[in-house]
């Protein structure tokens, strides 16, 4: 199957965010011919370079930012660290890291605004690493008051969840953990994700991501209710995200647009809408 472009042309949301919201998860690909993509990566995505990606913000009303290094990139994490410095400090970067890393490494992409590395658990995404890497790289990065984004898929936990109990940093669950929709809110994959959450006061939880996890297509509403159960039970360790480019979507393109207009299904209070586009992404990267 061909890979699957960004939505061209996103309809202006309805749902106004709040001032100063962040869209806390997102990529820049490219482009490639800056940027080469990893020798390594699993998939060839199209180019989605940082213009695109200001205009989309600017487009939907998001000030800030986070933009997380994606599989396609590896360890070279300059595509992301050019996005950063051309954002005036409005947007941080989440890297990932090699075996090699040393304290001068987190000291320069500190200064140029990453604030964590992601650990990626998706096995057709990365090959597997042996559990010495994140330990070794937890710990160095742990002084700079980093945190470690999470990325697997629920039925993976079990084999992870120790490690991400032991982590020495706060942890932040990409995607929802990526429960299985169909089979509701009470099964035991999705319920132990929960359970991870609220046993670290420092763990979060992206909520977006609905066009991913759907099996019915928009307005997602096979998903929806695990984001607002999150909402709901975890307000203060939740954040929202675009995952604009959107990586190897199958089903369909998602319009960014229609995926803002989805915040306040799940988020329906202003309140909660504040600390999910607000104040949380506030706490975790800017304070
Ligand atoms: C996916 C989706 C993603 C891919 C990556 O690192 C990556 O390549 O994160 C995503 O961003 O949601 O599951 O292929």
């Amino acid at each position: 199957m061909s890979y699957l472009p960004f939505h061209p042309n996103p309809k202006k949301p309805g749902y106004k965010v709040p001032d100063n919201a962040c869209d806390a998860h997102c990529h820049v690909f490219g482009p490639a011919a800056v940027f080469p993509f990893a020798s390594e990566s699993k998939y060839t995505p199209v180019d989605a370079p940082k213009e695109k990606l200001f205009g989309l913000h600017q487009h939907l009303g998001f000030k800030r930012s986070v933009i997380v290094q994606a599989s396609c990139h590896g360890t070279d994490n300059r595509a992301m660290i050019d996005a950063l410095g051309a954002s005036d400090g409005l947007y941080r970067g989440v890297a990932v890291v090699g075996q090699d890393l040393t304290t001068q490494d987190v000291q320069a992409m500190d200064r140029a605004g990453v604030r964590g590395i992601r650990f990626n658990f998706v096995k057709r995404l990365v090959d597997t690493q042996p559990r010495d890497y994140y330990l070794r790289a937890a710990k160095l990065i742990a002084p700079f008051g980093w945190h470690i984004v999470v990325y697997f898929e629920s039925q993976e936990l079990v084999e992870i969840e120790d490690l991400l109990l032991q982590l020495p940093t706060p942890v932040v669950i990409d995607h929802m953990g990526r429960p299985n929709v169909t089979k509701g809110l009470a099964d035991p994959d999705y319920q132990r994700i929960k359970k991870v959450v609220s046993r670290r006061h420092d763990c979060w939880i992206k909520v977006g991501c609905l066009e991913r996890l759907t099996t019915l297509g928009p307005p997602y509403e096979d998903a929806v209710p695990f984001g607002r159960d999150l909402v709901a039970s975890f307000p203060d360790q939740v954040l929202w995200g675009t995952d604009w480019p959107h990586p190897n979507m199958e089903s369909h393109i998602p319009d960014d647009g229609q995926l803002v207009d989805l915040i306040p299904s799940i988020a329906p209070t202003k309140e909660s809408q504040h600390k999910l586009l607000v104040d949380n992404p506030t706490r975790l990267y800017w304070s």
